[in-house]
C-alpha cells in the first residue's frame, strides 16, 4: 500500500433507508437526489471507518511479514473490496439523477477507489486478496543467496541496491541483477490469475479491463489521457535522448565497447540501480571531465547525521520551514525508519495515514544515502499531503490526481541546493556556480533518466490488463517496452521462465505507475511556481524556496482541495496553468542539455 486511501473493506450493512426502498413498492420510483446524496454520505461514513482497519492489517503485514499476518491482510483486503463493489453496484441507481458535478464526482470516485476491484463472486474477491497480498509478501521477502566457498550468503534487496550502487565489476553486477530477479519467475502465473480477476472486478463495474478503469482516473476521456501522456514524453525525449547518450558513451569508455556498444541499448547492470530507472549512481563514471569535486551529499550525511531518524528530521524541517505544522509525536513512535533484523519487511518506501486523521507514519529502510535522503522528502510530501485534506470528506482525501501525490515531496527536495545545505548547516560553503553542470548532470541522471521508465511500466501494463500480452509473451514485450523508450536492454538472453516485471516492487504490489511519470513533469512546475512565490529570480535550478511562508501558504491551498475539484483547479491554484507541461523541466535542464549536446557532438545519439 502506499499513500492516501486504504484498499478497503465490509463491515457494516447498509443502513435504513435503502434497505426499506429496497423491499418496498417505492423502489419503482425514480430516486431521488436528496436519496442519492444521503446514500454517497452513508458510504463515506462505512468506508472511511472500514479503511481504518485495513491500514492496520496492512501495516502490521507489510512490517512483519508472515503466514498469518499475510492471511488476516487478505481477508481485510477482501472484506474492503466487497464493501466497495456493493456500494458501487447499488450507487448504479442513481446513475439516471440529474445532479450537480460535485455529487457526481464523489459517485465516480467511489468506483475508482480501487485500483484492483474485486469479481462480483465473494469466493474469487478472496482469490484475488490472497494473490494480491502473497504476491507483495514475496516480493518483501525477496533475496539472493549466493553460493561461495564459506557457505551461502543470503542478499537482501538492500544488500543489491548497495552493490549495484558501489560495484563497478561487470561479472559482480550482472550476479546480483540475476540473483534478484530470480524471485519473480514463480509469480508469473499467479500475476496472470491476478489479471484476470481484476479485470472481472473492473467489468463489473463497467469498465473494459483494469487499465482502462485506470485511465479513467484523470479527469478526461480515458484515451484523451493516453494522447496526454504521449504529447508530454514527446516534450521530453529530446533531453532524454540527449543524456542517454552522452551517459552510453562515457560508459562504453570505463566498460568497453564490447559491454556497452557505442549506438546501442545499454544493458541494464550497469547503470547503478536494479531497474535502471535512475542512474545517479554512476555519475562517478560520467561526472564532467576536470569538474571539481562539488559536494558528496552521500558522504555528508555519513559524516554529519547520526541516524535514519535525524535524516527525517531534516525533511521535516523544511516542510516546518514553510509552515506546516511538526508531525505527530506518533509518527517518530509508529514508523519504521530502518530495516529490523529479526523479520521479513516490505522495506519498498511508502507513507500512510492509518485514521485518516493523523496517525501518520513512513515504512523505510533508510541507508545514509543521498538517494534515500531525497525519498524521505518524497515520503514527507505524501504525509504533509494526507494532514492537508483530512477535513475534506473521505473519497476526497486523495490526490487532485496520483501524480500530484507523488510530486510534492519531489519538488521539495528539487530545493535542496547548495545553499540550501549550506543553511542548515551540511555544507559549509557552496560550491562556485561552476560546478553547476556537475550538479544538473546528478539532478539529470535521477530524473531525467527516470522518465521513459516512468512511462513503460503502464504502457506494459494496460496492454497486459487488455489482453494484448499474454502470459508468455510477458517478458519478451516489456524488453521490447524497455528497448523502445529507454535503450536499455537485459544482459544477456532471457530464460524462457523469466518475469522481470515481477523483480519491480509495483508490478506484484499493484501500484499504477504512470503517477511517477506524471509527477516527474509536475514536480518541475510546482518547483517553478514556489519558487516564485518566493521571489526567486534567476536560473532555476539555483533555487531552494526553503523558509519561504507565501511559497508554503500557497502549496497548502492547494494540498487542502484533495480531490474535490478537478486537477486542473489545483494545478492552477499553484502554478496559473490548468495544463501539466514540460516547459518546466525543460527550463531547469538547459544550461544542461546545451552542454549535452556539446559534449555528444560526433557520437552516435539514439539507439
Ligand atoms: O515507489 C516510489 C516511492 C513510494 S510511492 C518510494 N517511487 C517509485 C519507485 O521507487 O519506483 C518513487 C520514485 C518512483
Ligand atoms: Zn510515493
Amino acid at each position: 500500500m502506499t499513500e492516501g486511501r486504504k484498499d478497503g473493506t465490509a463491515g457494516r450493512r447498509l443502513v435504513g433507508v435503502l434497505v426499506v426502498l429496497l423491499a418496498s413498492p417505492l423502489t419503482a420510483q425514480q430516486p431521488t437526489l436528496a436519496a442519492a446524496r444521503r446514500f454517497i454520505d452513508q458510504a463515506e461514513t462505512q468506508l472511511e471507518e472500514r479503511s481504518v482497519h485495513l491500514s492496520r492489517t496492512e501495516w502490521v503485514a507489510a512490517t512483519y511479514i508472515t503466514h498469518d499476518t499475510e492471511l488476516l491482510s487478505a481477508a481485510a483486503q477482501a472484506d474492503y473490496g466487497r464493501l466497495v463493489q456493493r456500494l458501487a453496484t447499488e450507487a448504479a441507481r442513481y446513475d439516471g439523477v440529474s445532479m450537480p458535478t460535485d455529487l457526481r464526482r464523489r459517485f465516480l470516485l467511489l468506483k475508482l477507489s480501487l485500483s484492483a476491484p474485486p469479481p462480483a463472486d465473494s469466493a474469487l474477491g478472496v482469490e484475488m486478496a490472497r494473490l494480491q497480498t502473497g504476491l507483495e509478501a514475496d516480493y518483501g521477502r525477496g533475496t539472493y543467496c549466493q553460493a561461495s566457498a564459506g557457505g551461502t550468503r543470503c542478499l537482501t534487496l538492500n544488500d543489491l541496491t548497495r552493490i549495484l550502487a558501489q560495484s563497478r565489476d561487470p561479472a559482480e553486477l550482472l550476479d546480483v541483477w540475476r540473483g534478484w530477479h530470480a524471485i519473480a519467475p514463480p509469480m508469473r502465473d499467479r500475476y496472470a490469475r491476478f489479471v484476470a480477476l481484476a479485470n472481472q472486478g473492473a467489468q463489473t463495474l463497467g469498465f473494459r479491463d483494469a487499465g482502462a478503469m485506470w485511465r479513467a482516473a484523470y479527469d478526461m476521456p480515458p484515451d484523451t489521457f493516453a494522447a496526454e501522456i504521449e504529447r508530454l514524453w514527446e516534450q521530453v525525449r529530446p533531453l532524454y535522448v540527449a543524456l542517454h547518450a552522452y551517459v552510453r558513451h562515457r560508459l562504453s569508455d570505463v566498460y568497453g565497447p564490447a559491454l556497452v556498444p557505442p549506438d546501442g541499448a545499454m544493458p541494464a547492470h550497469l547503470l547503478g540501480n536494479m531497474w535502471a530507472q535512475d542512474w545517479a549512481n554512476v555519475f562517478p563514471l560520467v561526472a564532467p571531465r576536470g569538474a571539481g569535486p562539488g559536494y558528496d551529499l552521500t558522504a555528508i550525511l555519513r559524516e554529519r547525521v547520526p541516524d535514519a531518524r535525524q535524516m527525517v528530521r531534516y525533511g521535516e524541517n523544511f516542510f516546518l520551514s514553510l509552515g506546516f505544522d511538526s508531525l505527530p509525536t506518533t509518527f517518530w513512535e509508529r514508523s519504521q525508519f530502518t530495516r529490523p533484523q529479526d523479520r521479513d519487511v516490505v522495506c519498498h518506501a511508502s507513507a500512510w495515514d492509518v485514521d485518516n486523521r493523523d496517525d501518520l507514519r513512513i515504512k523505510m529502510c533508510i541507508e545514509p544515502t543521498a538517494e534515500d535522503f531525497v525519498t524521505i522528502h518524497h515520503e514527507l510530501g505524501h504525509n504533509f499531503y494526507q494532514r492537508a485534506y483530512k477535513d475534506q470528506g473521505f473519497l476526497y482525501q486523495t490526490g487532485a490526481h496520483d501524480g500530484f501525490h507523488e510530486a510534492i515531496g519531489d519538488a521539495i527536495a528539487l530545493a535542496i541546493t547548495p545553499d540550501y545545505l549550506v543553511k542548515v548547516g551540511l555544507l559549509d560553503r557552496a560550491p562556485a556556480a561552476a560546478a553547476d553542470t556537475a550538479l544538473l548532470l546528478r539532478q539529470a541522471l535521477d530524473r531525467v533518466a527516470f522518465l521513459p521508465f516512468g512511462l513503460l511500466i503502464d504502457q506494459w501494463r494496460w496492454r497486459v490488463f487488455s489482453g494484448d500480452i499474454a502470459a508468455r509473451d510477458y517478458n519478451r514485450v516489456w524488453w521490447d517496452l524497455r528497448m523502445r523508450y529507454q535503450g536499455v536492454a537485459p544482459p544477456g538472453p532471457r530464460a524462457a521462465d523469466a518475469f522481470d516485471p515481477g523483480a519491480k516492487y509495483h508490478v506484484p504490489a499493484n501500484v499504477p505507475y504512470t503517477r511517477y511519470f506524471l509527477a516527474g513533469i509536475l514536480q518541475f512546475q510546482f518547483y517553478r511556481a514556489l519558487c516564485r512565490e518566493a521571489g526567486y529570480v534567476g536560473p532555476l535550478h539555483r533555487c531552494s524556496f526553503y523558509g519561504s511562508a507565501a511559497a508554503g501558504a500557497k502549496l497548502r491551498r492547494m494540498l487542502a482541495l484533495g480531490a474535490s475539484r478537478p486537477w486542473p483547479e489545483a494545478l492552477e491554484a499553484l502554478t496559473g496553468q490548468r495544463d501539466m507541461d514540460a516547459s518546466a523541466i525543460l527550463e531547469y535542464f538547459a544550461p544542461l542539455r546545451a552542454w549535452l549536446d556539446r559534449q555528444t557532438g560526433g557520437v552516435p545519439v539514439g539507439w
